[in-house]
């Protein structure tokens, strides 16, 4: 399934929980950096989510998966602005009762972002691994592992997996302050981060689950980025924390 922003495909892949009546929750579940819908992590996380009665939306983003648009010339406000439409997809539809957002890494930044723009209508937030120091290190001049002038950003940055990243990939994070969101973000988050993580300095997750103003906080002792050790326990805290969260009426 396709929703259409502005003329961009992105594929969509909705799933229902295993028992549900006529109206259910729903959570979208984003990737993240050259990621796609299909990751086994991102799977995992939405079919323990459909085991408790939510529905899940995952999507694939901006130049990702089997989305339009090219790996080059994705930015964070081309993914922020296909978060929002996704969002409204999910509002338009009739079964939908609460909407939660999910995301892994720069999906987990994406739903930080999203989720304070659309706070009113989101009901609470998932960030897995959020690679909110994105911003930080395309001001500083330090991406994906190597350092550039900050000023004389080059047009093409080398990526993982020998693709290449447009300079404006850089220009648009150094303007992202993710401060902003998680301070006008007041629902419950929980933020889960395994503590060998190679690609996000596990300090993320704990540093912005101290100042969410309402966040769990699941530290995996000796697992990485993707959860290639402990993803059973990744699951266990989505299903624990979700079933509690969903359970109270929080003010948003
Ligand atoms: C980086 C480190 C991690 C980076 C992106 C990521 C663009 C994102 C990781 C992910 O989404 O899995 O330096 O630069």
């Amino acid at each position: 399934m396709f929703i259409m922003d502005d003329g961009i495909r992105l594929n969509a892949k909705l799933d229902m929980p295993r028992e549900h009546g006529e109206k259910c929750p729903l959570v979208i579940v984003i990737h993240g950096f050259t990621g796609h819908m299909e990751e086994r992590h991102i799977v995992a996380v939405a079919q323990a989510l459909n085991e408790i009665g939510f529905a899940t939306l995952r999507v694939d983003m901006y130049g990702h998966g089997n989305s339009d648009g090219k790996f080059e010339d994705h930015t964070l406000y081309k993914w922020l602005t296909n978060a929002l439409t996704v969002i409204d997809y999910a509002r338009s539809l009739d079964f939908v009762t609460d909407i939660w957002l999910c995301g892994h890494s720069q999906g987990g930044m994406t739903v930080m972002l999203a989720g304070a723009m659309k706070r009113d209508v989101i009901r609470g937030l998932i960030p897995l691994s959020p690679a909110w120091m994105i911003p930080e290190g395309a001001r500083n001049g330090t991406l994906l592992g190597q350092t550039f002038d900050p000023y004389r950003i080059p047009d093409v940055l080398p990526a993982w997996g020998d693709r290449g990243l447009g300079g404006n990939y850089v220009r648009v994070a150094q303007t992202i302050h993710v401060e902003e969101a998680i301070d006008r973000y007041t629902g419950p988050v929980l933020i889960v981060h395994g503590d060998q993580d190679e690609a996000v300095p596990v300090e993320y997750g704990i540093r912005a689950a101290e100042r969410y103003r309402n966040c769990k906080l699941v530290l995996i002792p000796g697992d990485t980025h993707c959860y290639d050790y402990h993803l059973d326990q990744v699951l266990d805290a989505v299903k624990t924390w979700m079933r509690k969260a969903a359970d109270k009426k929080t003010e948003i």
